[in-house]
């Protein structure tokens, strides 16, 4: 039985139908709190509706950055690949620097940064979405993602690599060819590095990799469960922010993509398009997100509990038009929902 502590009291959430109250909670990889208010759900809206993506798209456009054969907006053309492409980004936002400097001005603190960022073309198709593509299509992107990670973390220079997708405009993807992004840094970023953190001082207290423990209590619960297969497990996290957040987590102990096996890297693809299918279904519309892995850093020290996982970041929250905006208290508080993780995953879990 879940137990948690209420204003110093040992309490379960059954027992109280906490869940069903306005309550918070914790972010077992972040140490935030997230409140949630389940009665909310049915208030009027009557602010920004977003424009439903046109769904039709040719399968190679001339006017595409990244279609096969096409020019760059920096005049360089791509070639005529066939499965997976990756380039560098031509307006990087970070650059590799031979140097370091630093800055401290009493409380004023800076210092130099170096790294580099890369764009994965995820298929020659223009119209395709990851989730649209074959399982072998898909798995060449898992197989690209364990060599971008291998190659640029051997780089003594780069200590954290971070893979990401922002998928429609919504989320100020920048062109519907299916592809994401490769940023490789010196240092560790803010969310990785919290992270790492919460999974380190969970293995030094008990011994055990945090996320190994949280998929054991979602198999058991099974209430959040949105697919899974032998390899992988996706859920809706108990402290989900984004109304149809997901966490997408190998079932055993792997800290990146490149420790995954053959049969593993199988799995991972074949959940990455079982939960895309879902969120396509949920509002009929190509459901726009953030995606990104968060794997192991790649500074050679040792963190034995660190297990690698995938999280979605949905923006919608009502239809393939109303989205959720993280503002007001969200900014100035912390984050809030109204619909509950569990009613989300449900959700989820019949869609398509
Ligand atoms: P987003 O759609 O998530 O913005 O990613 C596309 C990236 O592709 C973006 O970072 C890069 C942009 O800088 N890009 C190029 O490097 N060359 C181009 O010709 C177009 C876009
Ligand atoms: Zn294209």
């Amino acid at each position: 039985m879940m137990r948690s502590m209420v204003r110093g009291k040992c309490v379960s959430t059954e027992s109280t139908s906490l869940l069903w109250r306005v309550h918070r909670r914790r972010n077992l990889l972040t140490g935030e709190w997230v409140l949630v208010s389940p009665h909310r759900t049915q208030r009027p809206w009557q602010g920004q509706i977003e424009k439903n993506e046109a769904a039709s798209l040719p399968t190679h456009d001339p006017s595409c950055y990244l279609c096969p054969g096409n020019a760059r907006a920096g005049g360089v053309k791509n070639p005529n690949y066939a499965e997976t492409f990756v380039f560098d980004n031509d307006f990087a936002a970070l650059r590799l620097e031979s140097s370091t400097q630093t800055l401290q001005h009493g409380l004023l603190q800076a210092e130099s940064e170096s790294g580099l960022c890369r764009v994965i073309c995820y298929s020659p198709a223009h119209h395709l979405t990851l989730g649209q593509m074959t399982l072998t299509g898909i798995r060449a992107v898992i197989d690209t993602w364990a060599s971008q990670y291998e190659t640029l973390g051997d780089r003594p220079d780069i200590h954290a690599v971070t893979i990401f997708e922002n998928r429609g405009a919504m989320m100020g993807a920048s062109s519907p060819h299916p592809h994401g992004q490769v940023w490789a840094n010196q240092t560790i970023p803010n969310e990785l590095a919290r992270e790492v953190a919460f999974q380190d001082a969970h293995f030094a207290d008990v011994g055990r990799c945090l996320l190994c423990d949280y998929v054991e209590i979602e198999l058991e619960r099974r209430e959040r469960v949105v697919v899974e297969n032998e390899h992988f497990l996706a859920v809706v996290p108990f402290w989900a922010t984004w109304p149809f957040e997901t966490l997408v987590l190998p079932k055993s102990h792997q800290p990146t993509v490149s420790t995954l096996n053959s049969e593993g890297r199988d799995g991972f693809a074949a959940i990455l398009k079982a939960i895309n299918k879902r969120y396509d279904a949920l509002f009929a519309v190509t459901f726009p997100y953030t995606m990104g892995l968060h794997q192991l850093p790649t500074d050679g020290i040792e963190r034995a509990g660190f297990h690698m996982h995938a999280h979605f970041y949905p923006p919608l929250l009502r239809s393939a038009t109303v989205r959720k905006f993280m503002v007001g208290y969200e900014m100035l508080a912390g984050p809030q929902r109204d619909i509950t993780p569990e009613i989300a995953a449900e959700r989820l879990r019949t869609a398509g």
